[in-house]
């Protein structure tokens, strides 16, 4: 389907908020400077250089801890409304808990906050995306239900220093990280497919409810701030419309949609019953005493529901889904629980990163599947973005912005509760284990260079414009690339 396909001129309201984003390992460096603490991927990705597909990891990166006020410039070139940044735990509180408050750390996003309000850009702020200290790996990490505790002392502290100028809170970036840190070669990459992971999503999302109801009742009144927590929902098509493929597409989304939404969105709460009742009868089969999949006690159930003022939705692309038939998977895993094939379609536009294919009618079918299973959440898109070569002509992101964008603005015709929109990335960052050869800016960052030299790319001027006229038009183009603070 052509996203251009009727001629009606649809406009984003004043009030639909534009963003950037990035996340702290990803763009500050600095990673032993003024009292950090080591975080579990400055630990991994030390002891295993090897992983690193460029070897660049995060010690200096972007050197936001240095170029804030440049990155706060950049916010003002492309006129953004928002910008989601996220706080390092081990920045703040170096042992991971409360005993020592890094004053320094703690000033940085003061610093921060003030220069973004200053220019009247809102700070979105994730508590969690992904860098855990160090030490309560060690301890354990997302697997013990110590953290649930850890995390809600953590989150009084920022709520505490910044809840005056703060108003949206993101408690915690993407519960799936634990598939990829427990099952794959994502920090803290410790092999337990399959068992690990799941105790690991458990906490994280009784970490998130337990911030929610920490804000909730201490600082809602006060602050009237919102928090809301970010998932990575990509969308699950069946591979035809072969009754099979259906079917096996509805298990896929109730597995990686329905496993994270259902215990805060639903009318019941919980985990997904196909989902519970798929890993319970694996489980058994392979001769263990009970579910893999740990159980939510009515009280955890109760604490989950409703854990929400908004959903962050951080989609990046589709796939296609048949039934598991050629591949085997490790036994046991989430991928031999889910028992299906993935693929994507060999006509969706290629990024520069494996998984990620242009298919825009994605965003909108996800959102037309979440508004009926759980009555039109508000969602706010917390990332959206796309993977290039290094270099300033970015048109492959110029097409995927636009047509993304578009999707959406469908979306909202048809009841799509959306407060705003936020491209991943606001500049170069380290992206994980890929380092530097996947790029994600709006901004090119030269990794080479001492200031870590950031120049706006084409996209950035067909952002800026997006968002000034509020429309997308598809065939503007910028009489040069100079960009300025209009
Ligand atoms: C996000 N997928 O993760 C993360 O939040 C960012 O830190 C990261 O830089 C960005 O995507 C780009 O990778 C995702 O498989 C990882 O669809 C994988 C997927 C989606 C999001």
């Amino acid at each position: 389907t052509n996203a251009w396909s009727d001629n009606r001129l649809r406009r984003f309201n004043k009030d639909f908020m534009f963003g950037v984003a990035t996340s702290a390992y990803q763009v500050e460096g600095a990673w032993n400077v003024d009292g950090k603490g080591e975080s579990m991927w400055d630990r991994y990705l030390h002891t295993r250089p090897d992983v690193i597909a460029d070897g660049r990891n995060g010690d200096v990166a972007s050197d936001s801890y240095h170029q804030y006020k440049r990155d706060v410039e950049m916010l003002r070139e492309l006129g953004v409304d928002h910008y989601r940044f996220s706080i390092s735990w081990p920045r703040v509180l170096p042992t991971g808990f409360t005993n020592i408050k890094n004053e320094k750390g703690l000033e940085y996003y003061d610093n921060l906050i003030n220069e973004l309000l200053k220019y009247n850009i809102e700070p979105m702020v994730t508590l969690y995306h992904f860098d855990l200290p160090q030490t309560l790996q060690q301890l354990g990490g997302w697997a013990s239900p110590l953290v649930v505790q850890w995390f809600e002392d953590y989150a009084k502290v920022l709520f505490e220093r910044y809840g005056d100028r703060v108003k949206y809170w993101i408690t915690i970036n993407q519960p799936s990280f634990c598939f990829e840190g427990y099952g794959g070669i994502m920090a803290p990459a410790l092999n337990s497919k399959g068992i690990g992971d799941y105790m690991c999503l458990k906490h994280v999302l009784l970490a998130h409810a337990t911030a929610y109801r920490l804000y909730e009742r201490e600082y809602k009144k006060k602050y009237k701030g919102s928090v809301g927590i970010s998932l990575s929902l990509n969308y699950g098509f069946g591979f035809d419309n072969k009754t099979e493929n259906e079917e096996a597409a509805e298990i896929y989304r109730d597995f990686t949609i329905g496993m994270y939404m259902n215990p805060i969105w639903s009318k019941y709460g919980d985990f997904p019953k196909t989902v519970k009742s798929r890993v319970l009868k694996k489980s058994k089969e392979q001769g263990y005493e009970m579910s893999r999949l740990p159980t939510l006690s009515p009280e955890e159930i109760k604490l989950l529901k409703g854990s929400a003022d908004f959903l962050g939705v951080n989609h990046y692309t589709s796939v296609l889904v048949k039934p598991q038939k050629t591949e085997k998977f490790e036994v046991p895993s989430f991928e031999d629980d889910i028992g299906v094939e993935i693929s994507q379609s060999v006509h969706w536009p290629q990024s520069k990163s494996s998984w990620l294919k242009s298919s825009p009618f994605g965003i909108y079918r996800l959102y037309m599947y979440i508004n009926q299973k759980y009555d039109y959440p508000q969602t706010f898109i917390t990332e959206q973005g796309w993977s290039s070569e290094p270099g300033l002509n970015d048109r492959t992101r110029v097409d995927y912005l636009r047509e993304y964008l578009v999707a959406v603005l469908f979306a909202i015709e048809d009841g799509a509760q959306i407060m705003g929109y936020t491209v991943w990335s606001l500049m170069d960052n380290v992206e994980w284990v890929a380092g530097t050869s996947e790029r994600f800016g709006l901004y090119e960052v030269d990794f080479e260079s001492e200031e870590k030299t950031r120049t706006a790319r084409l996209s950035a001027l067909v952002y800026k414009r997006i968002i000034q006229k509020r429309i997308v038009e598809k065939d503007w183009e910028p009489d040069n690339w100079k960009i300025s603070i209009t």
